[in-house]
């Protein structure tokens, strides 16, 4: 081994290690759920983004859903009005917003880009109590609609 491949597996041992840092740093929701498709933002009936055991079964929006009432979540039966329980919004621009009542009224909380909350439980962005639990009736981003 001459001196000048020593250097190259050098450098390539320590761009390894950096990428591995970054890894290591990113906040734990900040992968998409696989579903849930860049430009929309995604409801799901149960935590950890699922429906009945699979994140394939969402309620997506690229731009608002101004009554839930009238949509149920993809493969079910289950209406999307005062059920969810995660969303993500895997929006390319905009915050999104989500709402106690149909056509944004009421109680609402924001989700950043590329953020989502794995459980309304446990207190969403700005709130720490589960008062969202099975609650939303309305989203948008914000674009469209906002408080
Ligand atoms: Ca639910
Ligand atoms: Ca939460």
């Amino acid at each position: 081994m001459n001196k000048t491949s020593r250097f190259l597996i050098g450098a390539a041992t320590a761009l390894t290690l950096a990428a591995g840092a970054v890894a290591v740093a990113a906040p734990a929701n900040a992968a998409a759920p696989s579903s849930c498709a860049s430009g929309a933002s995604c409801l799901w009936d149960n935590m950890n983004y699922v429906t009945n055991g699979s994140v394939n079964n969402r309620l997506y929006f690229v731009q608002f859903v101004d009554n839930l009432a009238n949509y149920k979540y993809s493969n079910t039966q289950i209406s999307t009005n005062d059920t969810a329980n995660s969303a993500y919004n895997n929006g390319n621009t905009d915050a999104a917003y989500y709402w106690e009542d149909a056509f944004y009224k009421k109680a609402w909380f924001t989700l950043p880009k590329k953020t989502g909350d794995s459980d309304f439980g446990n207190g969403v962005p700005g709130r720490s109590d589960g008062f969202f639990n099975n609650r939303l009736s309305s989203a948008s981003f914000y674009s469209i609609h906002h408080p």
